[in-house]
């Protein structure tokens, strides 16, 4: 009788305390996917903007030589089972030790085309009528992520102790110190980033629309940063989005062409990478 009660006391201590356990064990599993690919960028004077005629004068900056203190950078473009490992996070946690002060009240961090969308919305965008997407074109783990804010990306990148990289940064990071074009030189080459769109039909490098975080190997830029022309455009801290994307004409993927958008702007074609 004695034993049976010491049993018995066992198995509902060992309930209860699966009970209390189990919240913990489930967001313990929630590990922060962080393999710390990035690259060191030695403090160095380098050449940003170009100066040049026949474009937009909000797309350039005059050039100049500037210093830029050392920093690293994401050697990749931020992924999509990267950053669904960051929702999964903020889901039991929230987001705020990691938000910005600015972000909007009712901010949800999905990404944009993770969510129903009308899709003949997308035949007046000249790229979907080589190929429509679908609910997963932009969901692939290995491809980088899309459809993501500022906000998006600054609370991601503090989420891991990181922040989004300034604009002189990511373009140094991009062009190295000689100010070239696009990351491999100063000569076009269809072959070496995910550039396209309708009237280049982007099939010619492979893809439509993303491609993988790690192709266009021979298309790395001299710190060995990969993507930086092409395949989905990139936040900077300043809020300009650099670098073109799978939707670019190659001039809009040279590297010293900036956008401006507001913090809240998402798109199919626009990513972001970390510094630190
Ligand atoms: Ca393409
Ligand atoms: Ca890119």
């Amino acid at each position: 009788m004695r034993t049976l009660n010491i049993g018995s006391l066992y198995v509902f201590l060992i309930i209860v305390l699966s009970m209390l356990v189990s919240p913990c064990i489930n967001a313990n599993e929630i590990v922060k996917i962080d393999d710390d690919d990035m690259v060191y960028v030695p403090a160095e004077n380098c050449i940003v903007g170009l100066s040049i005629k026949g474009f937009p004068a909000e797309n350039i900056r005059s050039q100049k030589t500037i210093f830029v203190p050392a920093f690293q950078i994401d050697k990749f473009e931020v992924t999509n089972d990267k950053y669904r490992n960051f929702l999964q996070w903020t889901a039991i946690y929230g987001d705020a030790t990691v938000r910005h002060p600015n972000q909007p009240a009712d901010k949800d961090h999905t990404p944009r085309y993770w969510k129903t969308y009308t899709p003949h919305l997308l035949d007046t965008i000249g790229i979907s009528k080589l190929q429509h997407f679908k609910q997963d074109t932009f969901m692939a783990n290995d491809h980088p992520v899309v459809g993501v804010d500022w906000y998006d990306a600054y609370a991601y990148c503090k989420w891991l102790g990181k922040r989004i990289p300034k604009e002189d940064e990511w373009e140094k990071a991009a062009r190295g110190t000689d100010g070239r074009l696009w990351p491999w030189g100063n000569v076009w080459d269809f072959s070496k980033c995910n550039s396209g769109g309708y009237e280049w039909k982007g099939e010619r490098d492979g893809y439509i629309y993303t491609a993988p975080h790690n192709a266009y190997a021979e298309g790395v830029s001299v710190y060995g940063c990969y993507n930086m022309a092409g395949n989905v455009q990139e936040w900077t801290d300043e809020k300009y989005v650099k670098g073109g994307g799978f939707n670019s004409y190659p001039t809009w993927v040279t590297l010293f062409v900036r956008q401006s958008r507001e913090p809240g702007f998402r798109y199919f074609s626009l990513g972001f990478r970390c510094a630190r």
